[in-house]
C-alpha cells in the first residue's frame, strides 16, 4: 500500500526519471541505440528499483499511466539526440498489461507523432510471456504496432516459457539474449552453447541479436566470435541520465 500510494504521488510530483543504457554494435563499436529504464527517487526512502515498483504498477493499474509517461519521455529524449546528429534507436520496456490494451497502438502512434520521431527508431521490448499470453487482444495489438513501423524486441530471451513459433507469427525484429547466459559464458560450456544457438536461430530468421549484461572483454570476445550483432552491459556503460549519455555519444563518435 505504501508503494502504491507513493507511486501515485511519484507520477504526479515528478519523482520518476529515466536512465538510458547504451547498446553498441559489435561490428563497428558505435552506439546504435539505448534502452530506457525507469527510476524512482523517493524523498525519504531513496531509490526504489523498478523490480519493486513495476509489479506494483501492474497490479494497481498505474502501469498505464506510468507506461505512457515512459514512452513519451523516451521518444522526446530520442528526438533530441537525433537533432544533435546521433541517429540512435530508443528501447522501451512494455508490460503485458499495456500490450493487452486495445488503445495502446493509438497511444504509440500519437506519442511518435507528437515527438516527431520516425517509428523505425522506437523499439518496444516485450518478454516471452507477453507473447505467450496469446490472447486475441495482444496478437491484434502487436500486429497494429508492427504496421506503425515500430520495432519489436524479445527481452530476456531464453528464460521464459517460450514457443519459438511466435518468432514467425509476430514478425519480431530483434532478440535480446538474457544476461544470465552471458554471466556464465566462461564458467559453463552449456551457457556458451545456448548463446551460440540463440544467435543461429535469430540470424536464420533474419533477426538482429543483442546480448545483455556484458561485463568483461572476454565475454565480448566470445560474442564477437559467435557473430552476435550488438551488446549492452556495464562493460560499455551503466544506465545513466540523458546528459551523461550525450557526453558518452560525443566521446565515442
Ligand atoms: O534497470 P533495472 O535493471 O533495475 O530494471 C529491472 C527491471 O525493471 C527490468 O526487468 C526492466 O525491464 C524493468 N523495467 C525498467 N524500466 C521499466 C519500464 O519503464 N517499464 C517496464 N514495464 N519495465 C521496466
Ligand atoms: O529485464 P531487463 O533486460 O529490461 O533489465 C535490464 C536491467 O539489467 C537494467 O536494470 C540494468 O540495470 C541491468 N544491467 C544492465 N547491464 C548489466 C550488466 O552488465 N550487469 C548486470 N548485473 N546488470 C546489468
Ligand atoms: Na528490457
Ligand atoms: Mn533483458
Amino acid at each position: 500500500i505504501f508503494l502504491e500510494e507513493g507511486l501515485r504521488q511519484a507520477l504526479s510530483q515528478q519523482e520518476l526519471s529515466l536512465h538510458y543504457q547504451p547498446q553498441v554494435s559489435l561490428e563497428s563499436g558505435e552506439v546504435v541505440g539505448v534502452e530506457a529504464l525507469a527510476r524512482w527517487f523517493h524523498a525519504e526512502r531513496g531509490n526504489i528499483g523498478p523490480d519493486r515498483f513495476i509489479p506494483v504498477a501492474e497490479q494497481s493499474g498505474l502501469i498505464r499511466e506510468l507506461g505512457a509517461w515512459v514512452l513519451r519521455t523516451a521518444c522526446l529524449q530520442c528526438i533530441k539526440w537525433h537533432r544533435l546528429g546521433h541517429r540512435i534507436t530508443i528501447g522501451v520496456n512494455v508490460s503485458i498489461i499495456q500490450l493487452a490494451d486495445p488503445s495502446f497502438p493509438t497511444l504509440v502512434a500519437k506519442t511518435l507523432a507528437e515527438a516527431g520521431l520516425d517509428p523505425a527508431y522506437l523499439e518496444l521490448e516485450l518478454t516471452e510471456s507477453c507473447l505467450m499470453g496469446n490472447t486475441t487482444d495482444s496478437a491484434a495489438v502487436l500486429k497494429e504496432l508492427k504496421s506503425l513501423g515500430v520495432k519489436i524486441a524479445i527481452d530476456d530471451f531464453g528464460t521464459g516459457y517460450s514457443s519459438l513459433s511466435y518468432l514467425k507469427d509476430f514478425a519480431v525484429d530483434r532478440l535480446k539474449i538474457d544476461r544470465s547466459f552471458v554471466r556464465e559464458i566462461t564458467s559453463r560450456s552449456d551457457a556458451a552453447a545456448i548463446i551460440k544457438a540463440i544467435i543461429a536461430i535469430g540470424h536464420s530468421l533474419g533477426l538482429r541479436v543483442i546480448a545483455e549484461g556484458i561485463e568483461t572483454a572476454h565475454e565480448e570476445e566470445v560474442l564477437v566470435r559467435h557473430r552476435c550483432d550488438d551488446a549492452q552491459g556495464y562493460f560499455y556503460a551503466k544506465p545513466m541520465p540523458a546528459a551523461e549519455v550525450e557526453r558518452f555519444l560525443t566521446e565515442r563518435s
